[in-house]
């Protein structure tokens, strides 16, 4: 009931991460983009196979000018896969720990994102290859205020460009332009890819690196998958930088989940080399988070962080104070920020120690430690933080307080019918 709610804000109060001063504001005014990278794993940025770099774009990306890349960043998604990262990048709340929110909970009142922004007169859109009902998404985004929702139906779904989940990756983002630019600036737009999607198929034409050779054949083709994603995105970044939206956007490249699950140790551990442990199946859960903010320096950032920390991190460069609102995650820029990441089964992982399925240990060595006061604290803090965070979800918490400033999002005004022409 509501008195759950004064729990979850004096929570949420003391756990709030100021921004740091340097960065707040430096995207004032400017769009932001999100690319959704399915189903990428952060160790494939960088990493060559047969001497051949497997993301050569991206790559070059986590060091160009203006561009902060997070390599030590965690999905803490759980079975609502897309749909959970999805969700924790709009709300900064979590996932449920069964289930997907988008599924079960879309008529929820929630405070996202495109609604914060649409009230500093942002118009907002989401483009994705796949139709809309998938994941319910047609039901969550009205309550997420989304304008716009180019769905399957706004592209052409012709045969030869339709693989797996939906419309593949190139012809997604060359379809996605003209819709794309009938947003009116300055615009939140989120892009899902959906190419690099497990058992990861991809047709001669398209595969422009050979397969690795495990033996495993999702393990192997990923690369592929992975390959064909990035060339992808790096032609829709052409026309960014081309049409002169690059210097005026900040743009968000995120990993939404593990693309090759536990059950593939084997053929992981001939690509990575080593055993894969429990503290290497841990980090083999961190996603690229790359931010490019124009402007800036830029550089790579080390500092722990997940998916929940995104939205706070985001609003305040765009100069948006968040201290009203109740998100789960803090600022990664900011000093306060924590470090420890929940994972969505109560393990977590920081600096110090990885807690894994009742064990602890410490990450550089992978050997196990006793837990000690401050691994106590911790625990009982993830703990706190998933608990209060599904409080708000399962009760519906959001609707018994209204930040300063904002309006309700009233899902009627919102609607995704499109009759393909
Ligand atoms: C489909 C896509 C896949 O529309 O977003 O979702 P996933 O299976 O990764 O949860
Ligand atoms: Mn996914």
């Amino acid at each position: 009931d509501s008195s759950d709610m004064t729990d979850v804000r004096n929570f949420v109060k003391a756990q709030y991460a100021k921004p740091d001063p340097k960065m707040f504001g430096k995207a004032k005014g400017m769009n932001i983009i999100y690319i959704h990278l399915e189903s990428f794993q952060n160790f494939l940025i960088n990493y060559k196979l047969n001497g051949q770099e497997v993301t050569p774009y991206l790559n070059s990306l986590t060091h160009e000018k203006g561009t902060y890349y997070f390599d030590h960043f965690f999905h803490q998604t759980g079975q609502g896969k897309t749909s959970d990262a999805e969700f924790m990048l709009e709300n900064s709340l979590f996932g449920l720990p069964q289930g997907s929110v988008l599924t079960t909970k879309a008529q929820n009142t929630f405070q996202s994102q495109p609604a914060i922004l649409g009230e500093r007169g942002y118009d907002s859109a989401v483009f994705h290859g796949n139709y809309k009902t998938f994941w319910n998404r047609d039901e969550a985004y009205k309550s997420f205020g989304i304008n716009h929702f180019f769905d399957a139906s706004w592209y052409n779904m012709n045969s030869k460009d339709v693989l797996n989940y939906g419309l593949k990756d190139k012809p997604f983002f060359k379809e996605s332009i003209p819709m794309f630019k009938t947003l009116k600036q300055p615009f939140y737009a989120k892009f899902i890819t959906l190419s690099n999607h497990f058992p990861y198929p991809i047709s001669k034409e398209d595969a422009t690196i050979g397969p690795a050779t495990t033996g495993d054949s999702s393990v192997d083709s990923y690369f592929q998958t992975a390959r064909y994603l990035d060339e992808a995105v790096k032609s829709f970044m052409d026309y960014l930088k081309q049409s002169g939206l690059y210097n005026h956007s900040v743009i968000v490249f995120y990993g939404d989940h593990y693309g090759i699950s536990e059950n593939h140790k084997t053929a992981m551990a001939k690509i990575m080399g080593t055993e894969i442990t429990p503290v290497e199946e841990a980090k083999l859960q961190e996603v690229p988070l790359i931010i490019h903010v124009p402007g800036t320096k830029g550089g790579i950032e080390h500092q722990y962080g997940g998916e929940i920390d995104v939205l706070p991190t985001v609003l305040h460069l765009l100069g948006v104070d968040t201290k009203d609102y109740i998100q789960f995650g803090t600022d990664l820029f900011s000093k306060q920020h924590s470090q420890v990441v929940p994972f969505r089964n109560g393990d977590f992982v920081s600096p110090d120690v990885y807690s894994l399925n009742g064990k602890y240990y410490n990450p550089d060595t992978g050997v196990t430690i006793p837990k000690d006061l401050e691994i106590k604290n911790d625990e009982k803090m993830v703990q706190e933080r998933l608990s209060l965070s599904d409080k708000v979800v399962y009760g519906d918490l959001l609707r018994f307080y209204t930040p300063k400033g904002f309006t309700p999002i009233n899902r009627e005004k919102y609607n995704y019918n499109h009759i393909p022409q």
